[in-house]
């Protein structure tokens, strides 16, 4: 009912109130955000052969605001869970997809704070079919005013692998739209090549795969070293036609690339040896944050994917506590607010929590529970509040 709706989102507000002097640094700026598919912070500064595996992006976060202690909180609606998170900062569910199992709620999304506050134009462009992961309805709810898919691409044999396009013509062919569509804008990247099973021709290929035991780590270096390629010329072709100055951007990972199954190639490949302590941080996906003209800063507060849009809006000048979002801006997060798993499982600031089991955060060493048991009630209660927002549309009742 409304009055339970009202009750249950008591508790996303007042937070987030704090301001720093970065608040409105980017305000009014065209936004580009790019969901980088399966790529995870590991990659950032790795070499492999000697050679960088992300070497634009390797660059851009010296004058970015990189996060660097930012997990992957998805679950089974992979992609369409990152998607979700960043635009409604609630959490995903624990099975499925919200994409395809509650496409027809109300949403207070960030295509709706960004066109209250100052009109912006939401589009979002990707390479696949636009049934995928239910995004052509799913879009409508968001907010979204144009959903660029694959029907609006020039698709051919010779430029696609794998699920679709590949990301370099992707982002060729999406730059004449993005010309075309009113500012301010907040336009919403999705890209495809860099997708398991990590399939490259030759032609594409910037860097020798890994000689690792694992036939998919070796590969995933390559697909990895495609996309950075692609975002370079991206932002070369922005700067050439004058579209960079100002636009704030916003890229970050959308997901694991390399699955549980294949953490060992991971460990040979960078060198780490197996524990709980590793397998959490490569869970780790990259956060960068791009303002023209700004000085960089690695930022190595904690946090998670649910957390992007309120440190975005931060940057807008666009107050967020009263979004209905279980964000923090990452600017002021709590070290010691635990990043909160689909799974029940969690990372605070010493510990974490796993299985039912507590650990060490920096070692991996198993401790007594007692050290996770301040959390859980944090984590019992954030996910069942997201869980009644979606499963019973509350915020119709909140959202004009
Ligand atoms: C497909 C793309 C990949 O359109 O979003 O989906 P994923 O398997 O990563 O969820
Ligand atoms: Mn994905």
């Amino acid at each position: 009912t409304e009055s339970d709706a009202v009750a249950s989102t008591k508790y996303l507000q007042s937070k987030d109130s704090k301001r720093t002097d970065l608040f409105g640094i980017a305000k009014g700026k065209n936004i580009v955000l790019i969901s980088m598919e399966s790529t995870q912070d590991f990659v950032i500064n790795q070499k492999v052969n000697g050679k960088e595996v992300t070497p634009f992006l390797n660059d851009l976060v010296k004058n970015s605001f990189y996060f660097s202690q930012i997990y992957d909180q998805t679950a089974q609606g992979k992609t369409s869970d990152a998607e979700f998170m960043v635009d409604t900062g609630l959490y995903p569910l624990a099975s499925g997809s919200v994409f395809v199992r509650r496409p027809e709620n109300t949403f207070y999304s960030l295509p709706h704070i960004l066109k209250e506050n100052k009109d912006y134009y939401a589009a979002t462009f990707h390479g696949n079919v636009r049934t995928f992961w239910n995004r052509d309805i799913m879009y409508d709810s968001l907010g979204y005013d144009k959903y660029f898919s694959k029907r609006d691409y020039q698709v051919t044999d010779d430029n696609s692998i794998n699920y679709g396009l590949k990301d370099i013509p992707f982002f060729q062919q999406s730059v004449e739209y993005l010309e075309e569509i009113p500012e301010p804008y907040y336009a919403k990247f999705l890209t495809l090549t860099n997708h398991f099973p990590f399939l490259l021709e030759e032609e594409d290929t910037f860097i020798d795969e890994a000689d690792t035991e694992e036939e998919v780590v070796n590969r995933y270096v390559t697909t990895v070293r495609y996309l950075d390629e692609s975002i370079k010329k991206f932002f070369q072709t922005l700067k050439d036609k004058g579209m960079y100055e100002d636009t704030v951007f916003v890229l970050h990972g959308d997901h694991y690339g390399i699955s549980e199954k294949y953490e060992d190639g991971l460990n040979e490949l960078i060198g780490e040896e197996e524990n709980m302590a590793n397998y959490m941080k490569h869970q780790q996906v990259p956060l960068i944050i791009h303002v023209p003209g700004q000085e960089g800063e690695t930022i190595t507060t904690q946090g998670g994917e649910i957390d992007i849009r309120p440190t975005l809006l931060h940057l807008l000048g666009i107050k967020s506590e009263n979004s209905f979002s279980f964000g923090h801006n990452l600017f002021t997060r709590d070290m010691d607010h635990p990043v909160i798993f689909r799974d029940g499982s969690f990372v605070a600031k010493d510990y974490l929590y796993k299985d039912n089991i507590c650990y060490d955060k920096n070692d991996g060493i198993m401790v007594n529970m007692q050290k996770c048991e301040p959390y859980m009630e944090t984590v019992r209660h954030e996910l069942e509040l997201s869980d009644n927002i979606i499963f019973g549309d509350l915020l119709r009742f909140v959202v004009e």
